[in-house]
């Protein structure tokens, strides 16, 4: 059990890696939720008496914190305003649209801004009060970028880290939040500011010399009490070699036949798994892709299109009209298209375990990820990681931060229907040795770059930032 002022490590993150389930018995437990985050930071965590702090999801008042496989988790509380107002609104319906290209529109609203603020302090006050002297803080992502600021005034002895796991925007967006400046001055708390691209970083070193006047160079920014803080790029990315393993085994081998086999064995198969997100591009995907079938290139007895989306954010409203208008795309296509037990997509509104997940990336051979725009996109390099084979192909959007390692795969943009319709087809058609070649290259990246490098990579460079200031952390 964690006490106050002995952890040389606290993860800070909106979610704890642990959903709250019903057990058998019908008393309420924890499950670990899947994830490559827990998957990276877990041996960190271990070999450094570390906690993790977050919301365990819900509104349940009187959690203590706990043990979980051996994980300190503390769990913070959310009142059902905040859920509204700091969840749903500022994080998911401020931030996430403005953050990927304002592809929705962002909505400002003071009470939300507010609701921000009170919960980034709580999840502050709570690290202050269990980080050791000179421990490591890593803060994760948009939900908390106040709290490296507000830990700092508290706790200036702290290493602290900030890593953000969607894109940072161009200026000329971020510029539209009236709370623009509070943000990044948040974020000047931490040390090191890490994001998904280059590009991210670029971006934030420039907003902070034009809105708040630092002298900035290159990756640093000078702030005026002597401190430094770094910007940089530290892309992120799985268990490769976990999810292989996964992928090989004879269990996950014989689901994906039996999906092969359900489908009714048509020659090809593609895929697509996201998350139900207006950012993900998914209406556009498959409406290439049912062009197709009307241009005649191929027929539903040749290719299936399986759309896995998982259900997300429900109570945004943005997200109850995309899921109404792909409802009613999906059930438009296979009305027009589909035969007696051939739907021209299959699709699938349901959240499934890892394995069914890598059954699925085993059944196909076509893999569609095309986001308007996408931090990295883990699908993409999960897919990859299951093709031991090196068979399949990946047609991947050039705005997902993956586009910039797998440049091997059919680049695509999203907003370019024909433009898709012509690298969906030439994937499909593709022999044998183009798609071999393609991923063999595409995953020696994956392999090599895994998500324990990511957490290595970015852990050293909070060190060093630091100098010789506070604990080391040991990768
Ligand atoms: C954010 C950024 C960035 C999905 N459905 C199921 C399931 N998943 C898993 C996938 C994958 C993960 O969820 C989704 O990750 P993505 O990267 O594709 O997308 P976001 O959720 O938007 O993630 C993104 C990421 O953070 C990490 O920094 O790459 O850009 O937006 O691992 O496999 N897993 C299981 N069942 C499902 O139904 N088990």
């Amino acid at each position: 059990m964690p006490s106050a002022g002995t952890a040389d490590l606290v993860i800070v993150a909106n979610r704890l890696p642990v959903d709250r389930v019903t057990l058998a018995d019908g008393s309420p437990g924890w499950r670990t939720s899947p994830g490559g985050l827990v998957t990276a930071i877990e041996p960190v965590l271990r070999a450094n008496d570390g906690v993790w702090v977050g919301w365990p999801g819900g509104t349940e008042q009187d959690l203590q914190p706990f043990e979980f496989d051996g994980l300190s988790l503390v769990p913070m509380t959310m009142s059902a305003e905040e859920v509204k107002d700091f969840y749903e609104g500022f994080s998911n319906g401020t931030l996430w649209p403005l953050y990927h290209d304002v592809v929705a529109k962002p909505e400002f609203h003071r009470e939300w801004w507010d609701a921000y603020v009170g919960v980034n302090q709580r999840f502050a006050e709570k690290a202050a009060e269990l980080a050791s002297e000179g421990a490591t803080v890593w803060v994760h992502d948009y939900q908390l970028q106040l709290v490296p600021q507000i830990l700092r005034s508290l706790r200036p002895d702290l290493r602290i880290g900030f890593y953000l796991h969607i894109p940072f925007p161009p200026a000329e967006l971020f510029q539209q939040l009236p709370w623009r400046r509070q943000i990044l001055e948040g974020l000047l708390g931490a040390d090191l500011v890490g994001f998904q691209m280059n590009g991210g970083a670029q971006n934030f070193v420039r907003l902070v010399r034009q809105r708040v006047g630092h002298k900035t160079h290159r990756d640093l920014v000078y702030l005026p009490d002597g401190r430094t803080v770094k910007a940089a790029a530290f892309p992120i990315s799985i268990d490769a070699k976990g999810f292989e393993e996964l992928a090989r085994s004879e269990r996950v081998e014989k689901r994906a036949e039996t999906i092969r086999d359900a489908l009714g064995s048509p020659r090809k198969v593609f895929l697509g798994v996201d998350r139900l997100d207006y950012t993900k591009g998914i209406y556009a995907r498959l409406r290439a892709f049912s062009e197709l079938i009307i241009d005649g290139h191929f027929d539903v007895e040749d290719a299936v299109f399986v759309q896995v989306a998982t259900p997300s954010r429900e109570q945004v409203e943005q997200y109850r009209i995309l899921r109404d208008e792909i409802d009613r795309l999906v059930g438009h296509i296979n009305g027009d298209l589909g035969r007696i037990g051939r739907p021209a997509i299959s699709y699938l509104h349901s959240s499934y375990p890892r394995e069914e997940m890598a059954a699925l990336y085993r059944a196909a051979d076509i893999m569609v990820v095309t986001p308007y725009r996408d931090g990295m996109n883990l699908v993409a390099k999960e897919y990859v990681a299951t093709r031991y084979e090196d068979d399949g192909a990946l047609v991947l959007s050039e705005f997902a931060g993956a586009a910039d390692e797998l440049r091997q795969a059919w680049l695509v943009n999203p907003y370019d229907i024909n433009g898709m319709k012509s690298a969906l087809l030439e994937a499909y058609a593709a022999d044998e040795r183009e798609r071999g070649r393609r991923m063999k290259a595409m995953r020696k990246t994956v392999l090599q770059h895994d998500v324990a490098a990511w957490a290595d990579a970015f852990l050293l460079e909070l060190a060093a930032a630091r100098g010789a200031h506070g604990k080391t952390v040991r990768p």
